[in-house]
């Protein structure tokens, strides 16, 4: 009879722990009406320019799954100038590509050994 109780308890935490994660459902739904940025994985790439003025990365990159993205040489913007600070032409890194506004950006970049 104990036991039953405990289960009882226990059984309803996990329902409102459920409850709690289902409630920013509206973030999901509006992920899954585009697909394409649903899923932001860091792929390879390789700085092939820093244009610091303009805010913009060249980038040969490989797939961008996220984007159905072949890999390419291409210019990317990014998401905070900042982040060209540490880069140079040459470097292998490792980054999430996003459109933004309808323009490919860089949304995070890290560099590789
Ligand atoms: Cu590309």
């Amino acid at each position: 009879m104990k036991l039953t109780h405990i289960i009882a308890i226990v059984s309803s935490a996990t329902a409102l722990s459920a409850t709690a994660q289902t409630t920013p459902a509206s973030a999901a739904d509006h992920a899954a009406h585009h697909p394409a940025t649903a899923a932001a994985p860091l792929s390879d790439g390789e700085v092939r320019k820093v244009d610091k003025a303009q805010g913009k990365l060249t980038l040969r990159h490989g797939p961008l799954e996220n984007l159905a993205m072949p890999a390419m040489t291409m210019v990317f913007k990014v998401a905070d100038p900042k982040m060209l600070d540490s880069l140079k032409e040459g470097d292998k890194v490792k980054f999430t590509a996003d459109k933004v506004n309808g323009a490919f950006t860089v949304t995070a970049i890290q560099p590789t050994k």
